[in-house]
């Protein structure tokens, strides 16, 4: 009995401690992608000598931090227990692999969170360190590991982005008034936290019509925070040269950061293959990129625009879009989570948006399932986090 209550005392120290890796991982996030998140800390005789994560796209890997930020405080990691969320990459890629680092510095024990999905590595790192006995285990808070590199999971096994629709209802599920009047639905608290949203997601995306209507800039205004790269479906290219989106082309907001994969931060037009060209030309030399898709029904066919995007690089996009929009992203199949804020309030009436609209089901039997996975008080509001079942 004894040694089961060890055990037991040993198997939460380990998630205490890969807890920790996580939030460090979290400290890289709008900065990484489309890398992981990945944080790291080591542990000897039961205390921390060194923690560290990946900060930036094509810099240092956590692992290497970790052991760097030990050795500067005077401590020696051999002997040590590395804690990461991912599984240590074994491949050359920008760095060097992290598995020869752990081996030469003489860690005798990594626990890993998840095994990394990437084909270059997949196995073959735990393998690596194995081969040189150390002792690996692995699975340690895995739920939570996949979770915060959801993201990166999904990016690097199917090459599209990872879709997060984000909506601002009533109780009664409304987006606006009947007078078609949306500010504000939900409070302070909900609508801070759409900032945190879009320094974490690549791209945010959302509708012609939302650019008519609201003159969104759709942008990230939190302090150190990152602008997100815009996506406007847009199938015949109706967006005012006068709109924020357009005349904001010429300044360059969001971080300096290198970012190979999407270069330019340049904002995407997605419009159907009939648009119009010399409306398309006209755009492009106001400094749009404008993305020619298939047509579904008379608009874009949002899966042939996923493929585009995932071919640019793109990993994540925080769909801020309308019912409309929503409607054609659900039926599609194109999205991955679902985050919906709802305020305490009723504001009723037939005609009043929703936050889906379209056509519908013609049955509950019908209808699109999904899992709530966490439901959180953000002040007044609720946030309610879905993924979809199938998923
Ligand atoms: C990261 N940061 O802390 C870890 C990663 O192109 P590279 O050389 O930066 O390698 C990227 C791959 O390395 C990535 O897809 C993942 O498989 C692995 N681990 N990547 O960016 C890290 N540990
Ligand atoms: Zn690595």
């Amino acid at each position: 009995r004894d040694e089961r209550m060890c055990e037991r005392t040993a198997a939460k120290l380990d998630e205490t401690f890969m807890a920790r890796a996580i939030e460090l991982a979290r400290r890289g996030e709008g900065k990484t992608a489309p890398n992981p998140l990945v944080g790291a800390i080591l542990v000897k005789n039961g205390c921390v000598i060194g923690e560290g994560w990946h900060e930036c796209f094509g810099q240092a890997h956590a692992e290497v931090n970790v052991i760097r930020n030990a050795k500067k405080n005077h401590k020696d990691p051999s002997g040590s227990t590395l804690y990461v969320n991912l599984e240590p990459c074994c491949h050359y890629g920008k760095t060097p692999p992290c598995t020869e680092l752990i081996i030469k510095s003489g860690i005798i024990r990594v626990v890993i969170g998840i095994m990394d999905p990437n084909p270059l590595v997949a196995g073959r790192g735990t393998e690596a360190l194995r081969r040189a006995g150390i002792t690996v285990a692995s699975g340690v808070l895995e739920e939570d590991c996949r979770r915060l590199n959801e993201i990166f999971i999904h990016f690097i096994t199917t090459k599209r982005p990872f879709v997060t629709i984000k909506a601002a209802v009533s109780l009664d599920g409304k987006t606006a008034a009947y007078t078609g009047a949306s500010k504000w639905i939900t409070g302070e608290h909900s609508r801070r936290e759409v900032q945190l949203l879009r320094n974490s997601h690549t791209a945010v995306m959302v509708g012609v019509n939302t650019v008519l209507a609201d003159d969104p800039e759709l942008t990230c205004r939190m302090p150190g925070g990152r602008s997100p790269r815009k996506i406007i479906l847009d199938s015949h290219l109706r967006i005012p040269k006068t709109s924020k989106i357009m005349t904001g082309l010429g300044s360059s907001p969001g971080s300096p950061l290198e970012k190979p994969s999407c270069k330019d931060e340049q904002t995407i037009l997605a419009c159907s293959e009939d648009a119009d060209t010399r409306t398309a030309k006209e755009l492009e030399a106001l400094g749009a990129m404008v993305l020619r898709c298939k047509s579904k029904e008379g608009r874009v066919d949002l899966d042939d625009l996923m493929n585009q995007l995932g071919a640019l690089g793109i990993d994540s996009i925080l769909l801020e879009g309308g019912g409309t929009v929503n409607a054609a992203a659900f039926s599609q199949g194109i999205v991955n989570k679902l985050l919906l804020h709802m305020a305490p309030k009723i504001l009723g009436g037939a005609s009043a948006k929703t936050f889906v609209e379209g056509l519908g089901v013609p049955s509950p039997d019908c209808a699109q399932q999904f899992r709530i996975q966490d439901v959180g008080l953000y002040g007044e509001d609720i946030r309610i986090t879905a993924y979809p079942s199938e998923a």
